[in-house]
């Protein structure tokens, strides 16, 4: 996708993910904060030729060599639409695949142990940013965090691969219901998280490293 970008549908209805996001927090994260990302990269994009005709995920790759507005833009408007797509109602979390499982045990030694490493990689991030479960070029697994927009698809990212998930700690993401508590927010996420799409993600991710 290129220049307009737009603003995705959410894949379920706001009220879905409740009570761990609630509908309001949705409302506004998803109309407002998302959509806010939308304008500003397509209003920067509009404003330097260079940029018209490439892909967000060109505008991403390359976050490294792009003025602040089109980085932090580029990445939230990635990064909000991979968040989306990250989760699910509780009822529809689903597990994650044998195989996904089996990576998790044998990088993190286990689903709990993994989940702790991403938990501390939320509740570590100073101010504003986001915790990723990732593959790596070698296709081996890694949690990371990044600070505001960025993400671990960008070319200035300290630990970069194929994110599979990804949590928002900005404090618009939870603050209406759990307020200065990230790290209860990072707890009850879980019951959110989208298995089959992150297993989808995984496998496909996979299979990448495996052609380059
Ligand atoms: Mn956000």
């Amino acid at each position: 996708m290129s220049a307009p970008f737009k603003l995705p549908a959410l894949p379920y209805s706001v009220d879905a993910l409740a009570p761990v996001i609630d509908s309001q927090t949705m409302t506004i994260h998803h109309g407002k904060h998302h959509q806010a990302y939308v304008d500003a990269l397509n209003k920067a994009v509009a404003s330097d030729a260079k940029l018209q005709g490439l892909t967000l995920e060109q505008l991403v790759a390359n976050a490294g060599s792009q003025i602040p507005v089109v980085r932090n833009n580029a990445g939230g408007h990635w990064n909000h639409s991979f968040y989306w797509e990250s989760m699910a109602a509780p009822s529809r979390s689903g597990a994650p695949s044998q195989t996904l499982v089996a990576a998790i045990t044998k990088t993190f030694g286990s689903m709990e142990a993994m989940k702790a490493a991403f938990k501390q990689a939320g509740t570590g991030r100073f101010g504003s940013g986001w915790a990723w479960l990732l593959v790596k070029a070698d296709g081996t697994l890694a949690i990371s965090s990044t600070p505001n927009q960025d993400n671990p698809l960008m070319d200035i990212a300290e630990v970069k691969g194929q994110p599979i998930l990804g949590n928002d700690v900005w404090e618009h993401a939870y603050y209406l219901s759990y307020q200065n508590r990230r790290a209860d927010y990072l707890d009850a996420w879980w019951q959110v998280v989208n298995w089959e799409k992150v297993s989808e993600r995984y496998s496909a991710a996979l299979a990448s490293t495996k052609t380059r």
